[in-house]
């Protein structure tokens, strides 16, 4: 998946990343974040430091998965088992477990949000709509809440310069705007899904708040 982003590859990701009974796997669900940080790599250096930190929790979950202990690391709900029942998670404060799948992949999480927002936000803007306005809103009303002072800075320069709506839509590799504008409406029901259902385990585990 390392040619060009299309925002159909992420459509696909992420519908793979749901069983039949509702599990999340772990594989597809970072091969949808692998796909979005190619989009935010055309979208110039400025993201860098945003895309370097999604990278980083990637490999991570990757390690986890080809592990000696990988099968654990097969859903979300497994990987949630796992590590709880064995005492793999941080839970007041970072100290031996620092980097459990549990807390990276709730980074991610909180992300996904960010993504479901600012994409219904583009679906339904109209062509005078700003980029950069869309992403912070979409930002102030979910990942900035988890982000300390100095990091809120940082990404409010980087909405800054964010290209505008037409490029955007170009980037997205979709076809014409309405090609865009319906492939969004199919994928975002779906990425909202799949964060309901991590957001539902982590809640019903207490693991929301992981530090
Ligand atoms: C295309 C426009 C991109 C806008 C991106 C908006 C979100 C900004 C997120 C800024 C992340 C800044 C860098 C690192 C932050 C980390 O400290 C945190 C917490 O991790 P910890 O320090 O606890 O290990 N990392 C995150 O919150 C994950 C951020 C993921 C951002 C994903 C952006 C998705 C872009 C998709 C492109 C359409």
């Amino acid at each position: 998946m390392a040619d060009t982003f299309s925002l159909q590859k992420v459509l696909e990701a992420f519908r793979s990343s749901m069983s039949e009974n509702k599990e999340v796997y772990i594989k597809y669900y970072i091969a949808g974040w692998q796909e979005l940080v190619s989009f935010m790599n055309s979208l110039g250096n400025v993201f860098s430091f945003i895309s370097k930190d999604v990278v980083s929790k990637i490999q991570i979950l990757e390690n986890f998965i080809s592990g000696e202990n990988g099968s654990y690391y097969a859903t979300i709900q497994s990987m949630v088992k796992y590590e709880l029942e064995n005492d793999l998670v941080d839970l007041i404060k970072r100290d031996s477990h620092p980097e459990s799948g549990c807390r990276t992949l709730l980074r991610l999480h909180r992300a996904l949000r960010w993504l479901e927002l600012f994409l219904e936000r583009l679906r339904t803007s109209s062509e005078d709509s700003k980029t950069s306005v869309m992403c912070s809103d979409a930002y102030n009303e979910s990942l900035a809440q988890h982000h300390p002072w100095l990091i809120r800075k940082a990404v409010g320069v980087a909405f800054c310069v964010l290209p505008g709506r037409d490029t955007f839509f170009d980037v997205m590799n979709a076809g014409d705007h309405t090609q865009v504008v319906a492939l969004l409406g199919e994928s975002l029901p779906l990425i909202a899904e799949v964060y309901q259902i991590t957001e539902d385990l982590y809640a019903k585990n207490n693991l929301l708040e992981l530090p």
